[in-house]
């Protein structure tokens, strides 16, 4: 029989239970279709320790061990074949198992808070989402609670955390159409409808992140610096020894920004949807107001040092790239291109071109040379517009941090039905979207 248990706010001290609201009911036994007896028995009895329930049997400790056998049988269902075969209840069995383990480790005093937060990202990153993000909330707090304590600790490594030089001096050639102050309209008409990029160098520069609260290494170390990340390792993706490796944001800017000369390998905060595993750098950014379906954005932070390459490749999807900190070197090739670019054959690179575009090899790729490109250096506070399908080739000139947002022509505002300006009001235009304004006779130009 199934019982809906109510959870057991009196194991925390307040403030982690002020976190912990979210938790409150669960239905208990856990039968998740797919998954064995002996893991679905384990997961209830963690859930009867939190969840009240007079046949709870197990303590602390046999709970913490139990969610560890979880996450050592579930990591191996999630680790074998592909990932995106994983069946979804695996992931959701880990990251209950994860907020089993952090309910026990969060429930003793002795615990060592950045494990507590460790626990959290691998639940986030590895699981399915639990409890309107429960972890995600649990680790902002532990996180916060943890950097002030250590703060003086902090600021005797901040100093090693400035600014690197920009690396290359570049003449460019054939430079991106460059705007300021560029109205909706004109966007839409002379750029996206035309499938033409553009950097607006104002783009950005109301965002908190370039004003109030400005994007540097040691602000994201001050937010986030116990934070597991998933970091690429290796010069390009397309190389032969690139993998990725799960490693906190402090761990990261130690090894491979402010030791970077000691390393082999460049490392690379890349693709990675920071903003939903921690949402409160939401708060520091905006996104432009072209983008009308603000949930159906892909958004990926890219954060390393100079010398990163991504390399040339198309994206399907409309791409704003914005330039937080730092510089980087971009070149673009259109899509009818893409006879001279030599696409991969493999279905799942067949976006990225085989030409290393730092040492072409005329010899395989002869027509490579005939490719006519534009390109630019994306400065702090620009945004770049990439249409879809659009070639790309990006290396960074200065340690970096830059914000991808990608979306469907359906997420973006249209000249047409979209965007109208209906009236000229006082000192500004006053513009409405589709649903507001009705008709287009209804256009008044003031
Ligand atoms: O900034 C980078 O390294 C890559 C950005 C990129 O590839 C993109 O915006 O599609």
């Amino acid at each position: 029989m199934t019982t809906n248990a109510k959870f057991r706010f009196d194991l925390f001290e307040s403030n982690i239970a002020a976190v912990l609201q979210d938790c409150s009911y669960i239905n208990l036994p856990f039968e998740l279709p797919g998954v064995n007896d002996e893991v679905n028995d384990l997961l209830t009895n963690c859930g009867k320790l939190f969840f009240q329930d007079t046949t709870a049997t197990s303590d602390l400790l046999q709970c913490e061990t139990d969610s560890k056998i979880i996450l050592d049988i579930a990591w191996e269902k999630m680790n074998t074949g592909h990932w995106k075969d994983v069946d979804t209840n695996w992931r959701y069995v880990y990251t209950l198992a994860s907020l089993f383990k952090v309910l026990c480790l969060l429930a003793r005093s002795d615990s060592n808070k950045i494990d507590i937060i460790k626990a959290c990202d691998m639940g986030l990153l590895m699981g399915a989402p639990l409890m309107k993000n429960i972890l995600s909330r649990i680790a902002s707090k532990v996180s916060s609670m943890t950097i002030m304590e250590k703060n003086q600790d902090f600021i005797s490594k901040a100093k090693k955390w400035k600014m690197s030089p920009i690396s290359e001096d570049i003449s460019l050639k054939n430079e991106v159409k460059v705007e300021k102050k560029l109205s909706q309209e004109d966007f839409i008409k002379n750029y996206m409808e035309k499938s033409c990029p553009v950097v607006l160098i104002d783009g950005i520069k109301n965002w908190p992140a370039l004003s109030s609260k400005p994007w540097s290494i040691e602000y994201i170390l001050e937010k986030a610096r116990y934070r597991t990340v998933p970091i690429e390792i290796g010069s390009k993706y397309t190389d032969d020894n690139w993998t990725q490796k799960l490693m906190t944001i402090e761990d990261f800017v130690e090894k491979y920004i402010t030791n970077k000369s000691q390393q082999k390998e460049v490392g690379y905060l890349a693709q990675h949807n920071l903003f939903d595993q921690i949402p409160e750098f939401f708060e520091d950014i905006e996104l432009p107001s072209y983008i009308t379906k603000k949930d159906d954005v892909d958004i990926s932070v890219y954060f390393g040092p100079d010398g990163t390459i991504s390399p040339l490749h198309f994206d399907p999807k409309y791409n704003l790239l914005a330039q937080v900190m730092g510089e980087k070197y971009i070149r673009l090739y259109s899509e009818d291109q893409t006879e001279f670019l030599y696409p991969r054959h493999n279905t799942w690179l067949s976006n990225t071109s085989q030409v290393d575009i730092d040492n072409p090899d005329s010899e395989s790729f002869p027509l490579f040379s005939q490719a006519t490109y534009q390109e630019c250096v994306l400065k702090a506070g620009q945004l770049l517009f990439i249409p879809p399908k659009y070639w790309h080739y990006v290396r960074s000139l200065s340690n970096n941090q830059a914000i991808q947002m990608c979306c469907e022509k359906g997420s973006l505002l249209t000249r047409e039905s979209d965007f109208i300006v209906i009236a000229f009001k006082k000192d500004h235009w006053l513009a409405k979207t589709k649903g507001e304004v009705g008709k287009k006779e209804d256009i008044i130009i003031a």
